[in-house]
């Protein structure tokens, strides 16, 4: 079992709901268990005109490579996703692996750690929640630092 951290992401109408099905069903993947879970944070989108995003992040402990997880991150996705499509639109649930124990990954289908997570608050102050103090990413960054230079500005927690 390898640690792995995912980012949830919803701006569904009830995107609370959608964030807790899609819990569930990561504590039920094969290998798998759900270690903890962040608050949930509201936010504007980062893409003007669209829905508040609700995020939060969760420690997942598994077994499966890397690849493995993320098809199964991707089928809960479209498990989720694809009977609410037409109402509301085809971003209803967003799962990223954020971290996967220690590695880097650079494939075409999996970039790790994930992009842009080091510079947005609805990522890392979840991701805080869950982690010691002294936490640093692969590259040897220290959490608290990259906190420092994210303020916690337009983020609610719920
Ligand atoms: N992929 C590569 N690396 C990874 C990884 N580490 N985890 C590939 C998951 N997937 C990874 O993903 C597109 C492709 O990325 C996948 O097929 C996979 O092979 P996607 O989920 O279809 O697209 P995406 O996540 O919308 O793409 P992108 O560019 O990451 O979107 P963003 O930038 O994440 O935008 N505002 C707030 N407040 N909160 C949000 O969560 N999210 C977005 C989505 C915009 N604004 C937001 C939020
Ligand atoms: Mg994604």
């Amino acid at each position: 079992m390898v640690r792995t951290y995912i980012g949830l992401g919803s701006n569904l109408a009830d995107p609370q709901q959608q964030l807790r099905s899609a819990l569930e069903a990561l504590g039920r993947l094969p290998g798998s268990q759900l270690a903890g879970v962040s608050s949930f944070y509201a936010s504007d989108s980062l893409s003007p005109g669209q829905p508040r995003y609700t995020n939060a992040v969760a420690a997942l402990d598994t077994s499966l490579a890397p690849l493995a997880l993320l098809d199964a991150l991707q089928a809960i996705e479209a498990d989720q996703g694809r009977e609410r499509k037409e109402r509301w639109g085809p971003r209803t649930l967003d799962l990223d692996i954020l971290l996967y124990a220690d590695q880097v990954i650079d494939e075409p289908r999996l970039k790790v750690p994930h992009y842009h997570m080091h510079a947005r608050p609805f990522v890392l102050y979840p991701l805080a929640e869950l982690v010691p103090g002294n936490f640093c990413l692969p590259d040897q960054r220290p959490l608290a630092r990259l906190l420092a230079e994210c303020p916690f500005v337009g983020l609610e927690r719920l």
